[in-house]
């Protein structure tokens, strides 16, 4: 047995766990971790506010499927990951912050930067633990990187003593170790499959709903041969956006408060949901109750919690999403096919008659027009975020997802300020592919000197700036609900964001034109060095259709 220091096994097992690199940001209580990272292979990547670390670390995860990893110090370092802890928890994203703490003695005496962070972490988080003896610490990493990836993935924090991390003892490190009480994965069950298979063959209006657990476990190809197979619409979540390619002629796009007219239309005509992977948020199927009268509801989801919690199942399947549809379509061949149905051909009719009957915006840099346009310029490969406002559900109507898992979005909790740090975090996860982040003006306020992170890290990334002077979706709602009595919405006073993009060294570009837009793109694309693009865009545009919180998907809200 080796003897080594606390934080000499951290870096060790995680080392061992594949880790190439850490966000995050140092200070006193975590210096002995930091002093052993510079030994490490390991790279550092420096943030600016362990916030935007804890969100790097989430889009790392998100993209490579594996958990990213962030660093805070102790106190104020380790409640600044919080909202990263929550962000990652509410969307299912694998990470494991590590935080430094007050020695162990010192635990529970107010010292200088000592904050409970087990305790506030703890209804955020997956796991939260805090090692007291330095031969913990392997055990403690193995663990918390295999409950972050397994089963439903979460975040973990590993709370470290300082004096864990720098006190000696002999450490082993073990290849196996068993988990008693957590058991990730359960063999789906064949029968509940057949039984949904047959609910699914002799309905007469079938839809597949898609959610972000689909494409947590990767069952794109599985889903889209079901849905051929049986030729039945799918709708998604928009947590599920980009589970089924949005080009394909059975897509029909997100449902709920801003799904796609055509999804909300064809969801409420419904009358059995192949549910995949889905809690049913109230964003998605609007008031509960209206939603689980009208259809017999088949749910798949790794999580057993999830299942009631939201609507009542006629076929609850628990096992992972791929897993169980592996199993679902080895059964179906056997079955008859019927692919050319009524309701097949009246889905198509709904699809084309809203994609061309919807009224947009009439200005040439209408929300609509600018997002076409990126997905026209865009590699199909490229991964987007997105920020949280009316630019994220603009995303969501206009922006189509050609390859499946290439589009991720603070859908849980919507935080503000998440996309481009997780922009960068998923650009470290797939170097070689265009990333970026559609973000909005009052959003990118909250996190933009990542731009520092981007620019000295080399991780280039294009912020795609749909810059409304205005915190717009709270004015929308402003306008819409309390009778345009405006507070609290103004972003006038910010930054030139090509001016600020240039004094970090990034690229920044102002467009006013379609052309123009197009121009920018391609440069970014080719230039390698992250981006700012501004696209200032009309202050009150709305986004349209909207179903208004409280109400049915029925009652959507269409452009007049
Ligand atoms: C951290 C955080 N604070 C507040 C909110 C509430 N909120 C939701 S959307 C929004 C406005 C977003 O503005 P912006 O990023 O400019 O996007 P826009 O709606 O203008 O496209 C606000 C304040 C939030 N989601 N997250």
């Amino acid at each position: 047995m080796e003897t080594m220091s606390g934080s000499a096994a951290l870096m060790r097992s995680m080392e061992k766990d594949g880790v190439k690199q850490v966000f995050g940001l140092p200070g006193g209580a975590n210096l002995p971790m930091y002093d052993e990272l510079f030994k490490s292979n390991i790279r550092h990547i420096l943030v600016r506010h362990e916030q935007s670390a804890a969100h790097m670390a989430d889009g790392f995860g998100r993209v490579s499927r594996k958990p990213g990893v962030c660093f805070a110090t102790s106190g104020p370092g380790a409640t600044n990951i919080l909202t990263g802890l929550a962000t990652a928890q509410a969307d299912s994203a694998p990470m494991v912050a590590v935080t430094g703490q007050v020695p162990v003695k010192m635990i529970g005496r107010d010292a200088f930067q000592e904050s409970d962070i087990i305790g506030m972490s703890n209804p955020v988080v997956k796991y939260a633990f805090q090692p007291r003896k330095p031969e913990e610490m392997p055990l403690a990493v193995q663990r918390g990187f295999y409950i972050a990836e397994t089963g439903r993935p979460g975040p973990v924090l590993i709370d470290v003593p300082k004096d864990v991390q720098e006190n000696k003892a002999p450490m082993e490190f073990p290849e196996e170790f068993q988990m008693r009480g957590y058991h990730p994965w359960m063999d789906p069950d064949v029968t509940g499959i057949e039984r949904a298979i047959n609910m699914l063959l002799s309905s007469t209006k079938p839809i597949i709903l898609a959610g972000g657990g689909t494409i947590i476990s990767s069952a794109f190809a599985e889903l889209q041969a079901i849905a051929e197979m049986l030729g039945i619409p799918v709708v998604t979540t928009f947590k599920g956006k980009g589970a089924f390619p949005e080009t394909h002629p059975l897509s029909m796009g997100p449902i709920g408060m801003h799904g796609h007219a055509e999804a909300n239309k064809i969801m409420i005509e419904a009358d059995c949901v192949l549910a995949i992977g889905t809690r049913f948020s109230d964003r998605s199927v609007g008031t509960v109750e209206d939603f689980e009268k009208q259809l017999k509801i088949i749910h798949i989801d790794v999580d057993p919690a999830e299942i009631g919690k939201n609507q009542t199942a006629s076929v609850a399947i628990v096992g992972d999403v791929r897993a169980s549809l592996r199993i679902m379509l080895s059964l179906l061949g056997k079955k008859a096919k019927h692919e050319d149905t009524v309701w097949r051909k009246h889905a198509a009719e709904v699809k084309s008659y809203w994609r061309d009957n919807l009224k947009i915006h009439s200005g040439e840099m209408s929300a609509a027009r600018i997002l076409r346009k990126l997905r026209e310029v865009l590699p199909k490969e490229s991964i987007v975020t997105t920020e949280v406002g009316q630019h994220q559900m603009w995303a969501s109507l206009f922006f189509d997802v050609i390859q499946p898992g290439t589009f991720f979005s603070s859908t849980g909790l919507g935080t503000m300020g998440w996309g481009f740090p997780a922009a960068i975090g998923a650009k470290v996860a797939k170097p070689d592919v265009p990333v970026v982040d559609i973000a909005g003006d009052g959003s990118f306020n909250m996190t933009e000197n990542s731009l520092a992170t981007s620019v000295l890290e080399d991780i280039p990334v294009i912020v795609f700036l749909v810059n409304n002077f205005t915190l717009g979706m709270v004015a929308q709602w402003q306008r819409t609900f309390y009778d345009r009595r405006m507070i609290g919405v103004d972003q006038k006073h910010c930054p030139d964001y090509v001016d600020l993009a240039k004094s970090y060294g990034a690229h920044g570009t102002r467009v006013q034109s379609l052309d123009e837009l197009g121009s920018a793109i391609k440069e970014a694309l080719s230039s390698n060095v992250t981006t700012v693009i501004d696209i200032p865009i009309d202050p009150e545009e709305d986004v349209l259709p909207f179903v208004a919180p409280g109400t049915p998907l029925k009652d959507m809200i269409l452009p007049s």
